[in-house]
């Protein structure tokens, strides 16, 4: 890859493992170079230091603001070693090359949380470093740039497995840890600043994305809010065009993002329509057309559909436009609309119409958030899929293919309700969807008495869940669950398995003459 590294720059307020390092580097021959605290703390131990003052021919100053802004240090970072051009500078100007840099910035973070005052602050805010860090990483091609004391091992391993050199894939890793830090640097100072001189518009608060609207408020009238979007092509309510209605709220995009995600599910399928309320689907289903997957999924809970936002997997047409716009609902997406359909709406202004550029990918890998007081929960986006062929069969009874399409399809469902979920269907439509609930049973009863009540609107005399199947996204952690929804007239269970009762669950199935399937995956939602 490259030759042995000569020179490194290393410059830092945290000095854990300092001493450990030079030593390190100074026997692999490297020259040290570094600014005035960590060449002090450096020869302390005895090691050989150049003052980074020399290299730059001007004295550190003003209170050590200016210490490595000088094109010394950044043309030896940021000159192209293989490009003639830059190399005749470098040798015009007397710049040496600097193979490695060491930083670590100031403790601003540190300082702001031990409740400094505004100067101390201010002072805090390290200018060369991340200078310094930006122009290493950007230069990866030619320079190792760490940034933090826990990657002095992975350096010190590269450099003895390498012949004192380091690899490009290690560069571009740390290269990438190092604009991961000075992008957090920067979002800890502007979100200090925005306390510090009181801002109060939350938009200016926020660390990353782009603000794409300042929002009425939040979740409730009283919280303040802005959507940010991060840049990805992904369809869905970020980069959709909003072709008519009122501005989104906060709750709209958080529902309408629910809802494109769950319609996503059934891509390349039968035209399918998802409606959600608070985050949850009330009705998802499919059909011969479009029209009739929204008359089938309106048909789940007719009461809960008020006020809803749907989903569409299909361009919007003229039947079905014609259809939803007989109840009110907040917002239809879909990817696309036809004329007569944009027609029709346009006769209810409220109504907010998204089209977006096909479907999202529900498949795709992708990463979570989640705020917690003190910071933040990552994971990855919950991709699971199950195929047929995932599923296995315990009980004695094996489900019929009408049943097995159906716990797919429910399984699927379930997967975007939030748990304890359990859900209902039947001939390719939820018919009684439990949310939310801290009890699995609960969310077997719901969806059971929401079949019912369904029912009685419709005016049928027996429950929507008479002869349907059910899934759960958890194990049955006892059989009560799964009997509520075999007394609610369920014939076949689609559930991940793995309780340590599964064998009671098993029996109490076969003893009710249900069919159930384990899926191995689970998909809590919350
Ligand atoms: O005040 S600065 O923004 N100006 C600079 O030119 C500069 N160069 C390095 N701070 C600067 N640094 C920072 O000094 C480094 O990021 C590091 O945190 C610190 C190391 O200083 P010392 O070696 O004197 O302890």
């Amino acid at each position: 890859d490259l030759a042995p590294l000569r020179r490194a720059l290393i410059s830092v307020s945290d000095k854990t493992g300092l001493v450990e390092l030079g030593q390190a580097l100074a026997a692999r021959g490297v020259e040290l170079v570094s600014t005035g605290g960590t060449a002090k703390a450096l020869r302390e131990a005895g090691l050989e230091v150049r003052d980074v003052s020399d290299l730059t021919g001007f004295p550190e100053m003003m209170d050590g603001r200016v210490k490595t802004l000088h094109p010394m240090v950044h043309g030896g970072l940021l000159a192209l070693r293989d490009d003639a051009g830059h190399v005749a500078a470098m040798e015009a100007h007397g710049i040496a090359a600097i193979d490695l840099l060491v930083v670590n910035l100031y403790p601003f973070e540190e300082t702001v949380a031990a409740g400094a005052d505004y100067d101390t602050c201010i002072e805090n805010i390290d200018i060369g470093g991340p200078a310094m860090i930006r122009a290493a990483a950007k230069n990866h091609g030619d320079v190792t740039v760490i940034v933090d004391p826990e990657s002095y091992p992975a350096l010190l391993k590269e450099l003895g497995t390498k012949d004192g050199q380091t690899g490009i894939g290690f560069r571009k890793a740390m290269a990438q840890r190092a604009y991961a830090r000075t992008a957090a640097y920067d979002a800890a100072v502007s979100g200090w600043m925005a306390e510090a001189v009181g801002v109060d518009v939350p938009e200016r608060r926020s660390a990353a994305g782009r603000l794409a609207q300042t929002l009425r408020y939040g979740e409730n009238p009283h919280q303040r809010a802005a959507f940010y979007t991060d840049g990805s092509a992904r369809p869905g309510v970020a980069t959709a065009r909003q072709v008519q209605g009122k501005e989104l709220s906060y709750n709209n995009i958080n529902d309408t993002d629910a809802a494109v995600e769950l319609v996503a599910e059934f891509g390349g399928e039968a035209p399918a329509c998802a409606i959600i309320k608070h985050a949850n689907p009330c009705g998802v289903a499919t059909g011969a057309t479009l029209a009739e997957a929204y008359a089938r999924a309106f048909d789940c809970d007719r009461t809960s559909a008020f006020g809803g936002i749907i989903a569409l997997n299909r361009p919007l047409d003229a039947e079905t436009a014609e259809a939803i716009t007989g109840i009110f609902t907040e917002v239809v997406i879909a990817p696309g609309a036809d004329d007569g359909a944009v027609d029709i709406f346009s006769k209810k202004k409220n109504l907010r119409l998204l089209l977006t550029d096909g479907l999202p990918d529900p498949a795709a890998p992708g990463r979570m958030w989640k705020q917690v007081a003190g910071g933040y929960l990552v994971q990855d986006r919950d991709a699971g899929r199950i195929a047929a062929a995932d599923l296995k069969v315990v009980t004695k009874r094996q489900p019929s293919e009408a049943e097995l399409a159906d716990l797919l399809f429910a399984w699927r469902v379930a997967k975007h309700v939030k748990s304890n979920a359990i859900v209902y269907a039947k001939d390719g439509a939820t018919v009684g969807i439990g949310a939310g609930q801290m009890s699995r049973v609960d969310s077997s009863r719901i969806a059971a008495r929401k079949s019912e009540d369904m029912a009685e609107v419709l005016g049928l005399d027996t429950p929507l869940a008479k002869g349907a199947v059910v899934a759960s996204d958890a194990f049955f952690p006892f059989a009560d669950g799964l009997l509520a929804a075999a007394a609610a007239g369920a014939t076949a269970v689609i559930q991940p398995g793995g309780s340590m009762r599964d064998e009671e669950v098993i029996a109490a199935a076969d003893e009710a003459g249900l069919a159930m399937v384990l899926t191995g995956m689970r998909h809590f939602r919350h």
